[in-house]
């Protein structure tokens, strides 16, 4: 909180009215077997996941559940050689990483960089639902492996002019 006891809104960087991060994109939870996680999570929550995809780069299967406007991530690995797979193997199921919305991953790791904050992804990179990511190693964050998410660019409105098809 703030030294004037407020929201802690709007007393950041000048150029960062928010602060850095703008919203929790995902919670990644790492699990052994995909599918009947997958069950287990739909039973208890009584809705079916919204996404599916496997992000070879990464090593993992993802599912989505919605979460208001953001998504549990349940991750399987798709190796023991993998950040998940290994990650399984030392510590077993159980929170992965937070995933954290930013408008600009490239700003929000050059402003890291400069904090001396310790990159594992020192550009930005691909993520599941054509997301731009970065992770950040979790001796920055007291312990919590913390991923940077900048959601794909909105497909432009159908008036738009420049969505018309030229042919
Ligand atoms: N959370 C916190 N600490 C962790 C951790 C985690 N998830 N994984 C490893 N560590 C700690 C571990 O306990 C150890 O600490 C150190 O990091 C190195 O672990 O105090 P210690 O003992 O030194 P290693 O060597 O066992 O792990 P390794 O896998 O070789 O490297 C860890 C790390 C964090 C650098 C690696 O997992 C990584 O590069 N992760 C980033 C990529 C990733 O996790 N991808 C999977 C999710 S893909 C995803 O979410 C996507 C595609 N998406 O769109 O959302
Ligand atoms: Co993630």
């Amino acid at each position: 909180m703030s030294a004037g006891g407020g929201t802690g809104h709007g007393d950041g960087d000048p150029g960062l009215p928010q602060g850095l991060l703008l919203g929790i994109d995902h919670v990644g939870i790492a699990v052994a077997d995909l599918d009947a996680a997958v069950e287990q999570y739909r039973a208890a929550l009584g809705a079916p996941p919204v996404h599916r995809e496997r992000v070879g780069s990464q090593g993992v299967e993802e599912v989505l559940f919605r979460v208001g406007d953001s998504y549990l991530q349940l991750l399987g690995a798709l190796g023991p050689e993998t950040p998940v797979g290994r990650f399984l193997d030392k510590r077993g199921e159980g929170v992965h990483h937070v995933g954290y919305r930013v408008a600009s991953v490239a700003a929000a790791l050059e402003r890291l960089r400069a904090q001396g904050v310790p990159l594992i992804d020192e550009a930005p990179r691909p993520g599941s639902r054509g997301t731009t990511i970065a992770f950040v190693h979790p001796k920055g964050f007291r312990g919590v492996l913390v991923e940077l998410v900048q959601e794909p660019p909105r497909a432009p409105a159908p008036e738009d002019p420049g969505a018309r098809p030229t042919a």
